[in-house]
């Protein structure tokens, strides 16, 4: 191991547990250890004693009877957990020295941790940042979700092209989890539903498996409490057929285990469209039925009477992935609990909740109708006969006609029939929410506003949030160090005390102290990126980052076509004062996403030309950061200066990578879009950089028929820029390769690049005039810091827990 690591002559208790654990429950001695064991036992080690906060935050919820949230989510995007439960417990420095004494560099293998990647993006991402706050705020809470034994996929960059790898996040296995054998509970598919007309219905399912549950423990702030996230493997009722594989069958007897592995194997990664495999609704069967039965088993076995369920028991559907649990949980009273209908219908309702997270038209989940039958058969009769309640409803409210019937209704009759999970979800659940102000007015406006008019105290806005735990405290220590030192420790348990660093905006010192932390931050970014990529950074340039799942409508490529018209001028007026600056891009496009992975390659393409053009003098350098992830944000966000949200205005649900970027001291240039809005109602106008068609225009210039072509015509800086690419100056080797790409700008420009571009690019001019004055950019970062604690999602938990659980 590290041989800097100064032993210490005594050594701790401490540093004995974790020697101990390395030997009883690694089997290997100091001498024999490698990284991965010495990680490995630091994890037990400190997980050995979070297990008793475990136990005590169980028995005192218990004790108190007190009322649980249940957040049902396909995704956790968790990252990395060891320095998050170090942090959290503050036992970063003890565990430190401790390692220290044994020669082993703490910080080393925090790196070598693999990140539990078992989400796509912001969604994901979100679930993460909600269980964190729901332990820091002391809430009794269960995350449920799958053990996926492939999560998101690795990117590999082969000459600029996306290459999908597998990632093994358990191949050294997992030494936080608890896997517990004991909970299997019984998963159906397929089948037969008998005794509808004599009313004892029994559905019996052709197939069935076991799903296995595991535990993670997640530590709130301060290791006040500590939660669980349970995530379902799931296991074959009958592992091996011993009468085929005696017979010689040996493969064909390990059918229903593989059958079993294949289902959580991989998570689907897709953001975009609705993926419609059968697998993929397998998935999220398996999840809800194995999570439901386990609230209600918990619920019996501890308040006996089933009725009482909605008063302890909150459920919350992360979209609509887990739609279907509403079926089930109507399974579960009417066919096991015997309730009737109507009683069975007002518990459920009154348990969910329910999170849009995009108005996407390809996002919105819906079933073919002969699938979900024969997948789901008692659960298509129960949807029909929510269905029916719920038009019947319908039918008897002023206003409501045959299309507003028709676009309430469950099921899609438009062409081939299909179960459309947001209506159940809506109509199954006493509050819908959407992530920030104006999403949430959209969903009014738009996909729900049907569904709106017949339940119009149903819809409300939780806007996003993100835990500064994780995105400040421990990806920005110095920052923090700073911070500490102006105004005190108070706002490392409530954000909103960030307010008392705005005064020191003005204080040249501190500017100068704060100027100082982003540099030596842009230091460790550029050396990781020399080191990764061959890529020489100037940690004196902007640093203009935008990081986030490649889509068209975030507009990555009005982004790179607007850098291709700067390295235009750069290279036409040489004797301008250029500000130096650094574009840095990043994400990952679903593998079936064609453009997506062209843009990839495109800003490849434009980085190697540019980079290696001695023409614009190192004033101007692009890298495309492969394989981005929540590790590589916590690296690269503290180290940006400005943070690039510039999706078509209406089309970003929220963002949370807006709120990470402003709470570390990037300033944002972004569109009146998601959460971009109220970023920008709190740090104040002056302080962010907002350009842009706004959501209303751009669906006016839609109804009026845009011409992207005029637009093009019309800016002689795009025209080039697009000619350029189109033409093959950045891909010489395939000289057509974005003439497809730059030909849909022209006839259809869905997104609005073109007609937002002008407006992009003279922000990016007065960026530039900004950054010339350091004292005013950052004092306008240190305000921005001072002044985003409000998106903490311990705030946005707050709500949640006031208004749609009731249990704060
Ligand atoms: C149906 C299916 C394949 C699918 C569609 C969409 C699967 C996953 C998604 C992900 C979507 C719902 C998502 O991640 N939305 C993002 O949610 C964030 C958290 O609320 C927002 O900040 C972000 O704006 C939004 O795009």
């Amino acid at each position: 191991m590290t041989s800097e690591a100064t032993p210490a002559t005594v050594r701790s208790a401490l540093a004995d547990r974790i020697v101990d654990t390395l030997i009883h429950r690694i089997g290997k001695d100091e001498r024999a250890a490698r990284k991965h064991d010495w990680l490995e036992a630091t994890i037990l080690t400190l997980r050995d004693e979070i297990i008793h906060k475990w136990m005590a935050s169980t028995r005192a919820a218990h004790a108190a009877g007190a009322k649980r949230v249940y957040y049902l989510s396909l995704e956790f995007l968790i990252g990395r957990l060891l320095r998050d439960a170090l942090s959290n417990l503050g036992r970063n420095e003890e565990v430190g020295e401790a390692l220290a004494s044994l020669g082993v560099d703490l910080a080393e293998i925090e790196e070598i941790e693999p990140d539990a990647a078992l989400g796509n993006g912001g969604l994901g991402r979100l679930a993460a940042c909600f269980m964190e706050s729901l332990a820091t705020l002391d809430l009794p809470a269960y995350g449920y979700g799958i053990r996926y034994v492939n999560g998101m996929f690795r990117q590999r960059l082969d000459d600029g092209w996306q290459v999908e790898l597998p990632e093994t996040w358990l191949a050294h296995g997992n030494p936080w989890e608890f896997e517990r054998r004991e909970s299997a509970y019984f998963i159906g598919f397929g089948g037969e539903v008998t005794g509808s007309e004599t009313g004892q219905v029994r559905w019996k399912p052709a197939e069935a498996l076991d799903a296995i549950a595991y535990d993670t423990p997640v530590v709130g702030w301060r290791g006040k409490r500590v939660n669980t996230l349970r995530l379902w493997s799931a296991r074959a009722f009958d592992p091996i057929r011993l009468d085929a594989f005696n017979a010689g069958d040996h493969i064909g007897a390990l059918a229903g285990q593989a059958r079993a592995e294949a289902l959580v194997r991989v998570l689907y990664p897709s953001d975009s469209s609705s993926a419609g495999q059968e697998l993929r609704l397998r998935q999220e069967y398996f999840f809800s039925s194995a999570s439901i039965q386990d609230i209600v088993r918990r619920h019996i076995q501890y308040f006996k009477d089933i009725r009482t369920l909605p008063d302890k028991a909150a459920i919350q559907l992360n979209d609509t992935h887990p739609a279907v649990s509403v079926a089930e949980l109507m399974r579960l009273l009417v066919d096991h609990h015997e309730l009737s209908f109507d009683e069975a219908w007002d518990i459920t309702r009154r348990a969910f909740g329910y999170t849009n997270h995009t108005l996407l038209p390809e996002a919105l989940e819906s079933w073919p109708l002969p699938l979900f039958e024969r997948l789901l058969p008692r659960h298509m009769q129960l949807i029909y006969a929510i269905n029916a309640k719920v038009l019947r409803e319908a039918r008897r409210t002023a206003g409501i006609g045959d299309q507003a019937i028709a676009a309430i209704s469950l099921i899609d009759e438009g062409g081939e029939r299909r179960v459309r999970m947001a209506n159940l979800a809506f109509a199954g659940s006493h509050s819908v929410n959407g992530v920030a102000a104006l999403h949430t007015e959209l969903m009014k406006q738009t996909v729900f506003s049907d569904l709106h008019r017949l339940y119009p105290d149903r819809i409300n806005n939780k806007t996003n949030g993100i835990t500064p735990r994780r995105w400040l405290l421990e990806c920005n220590p110095c920052l923090t160090a700073l911070i500490r030192d102006a105004i005190g420790p108070d706002f490392q348990d409530d954000a909103s005390k960030l307010k008392a660093l705005e005064s020191f905006a003005n204080d040249a010192s501190f500017r100068e102290r704060f100027g100082a932390v982003k540099r030596s931050n842009k230091v460790g970014l550029s050396n990781y990126i020399k080191e990764s990529m061959g890529v020489a950074l100037d940690p004196d340039a902007l640093f203009d980052v935008q990081i986030k799942r490649i889509h068209e409508y975030k507009r990555q490529l009005l982004n790179i076509i607007e850098t291709v018209a700067l390295y235009d001028q750069i290279r036409s007026h040489p004797e301008k004062d250029w500000t130096p600056r650094v574009k840095l891009l990043g994400g990952k496009a679903a593998s079936s996403y064609h453009n997506a992975k062209l843009i990839i390659k495109l800003a490849a393409d434009v980085a190697k030309r540019i980079n290696s053009d001695p023409s614009v003098g190192g004033l101007l350098k692009v890298a495309f950061v492969p394989n981005y992830n929540v590790s590589l944000a916590e690296g690269i966000i503290p180290a940006a200066d400005l943070s690039e949200q510039i999706s078509t205005a209406g089309m970003e649900a929220s963002g949370t990578g807006n709120m990470k970027f402003a709470l570390n001291g990037a300033l944002t240039i972004g569109t009146l879009d998601g959460a971009n809005i109220e970023i920008k109602d709190h740090v104040g106008d002056e302080n962010i950089i907002i350009f842009g068609l706004t959501a209303d225009e751009v669906a006016a210039k839609r109804a009026d028929g845009y011409r992207p072509r005029d637009a093009i015509e019309g800016s002689a800086e795009l025209k080039q820029a697009v000619n350029a690419i189109a033409s093959g100056v950045f891909s010489p080797d395939d000289p057509g390769r974005y003439q497809g790409l730059m030909n849909g700008l022209y006839d259809h420009d869905w997104f609005m690049v073109a007609a937002d571009f002008d407006s992009y690019a003279a922000a990016q001019r007065s960026v530039d005039a900004r950054w010339a004055d350091k004292d005013g950019w950052r004092g306008a970062a240190i305000r921005n810091v001072a002044n985003v604690g409000w998106f903490s999602s311990d705030r946005t938990i707050g709500e949640y827990a006031r208004d749609i659980w009731g249990v704060m």
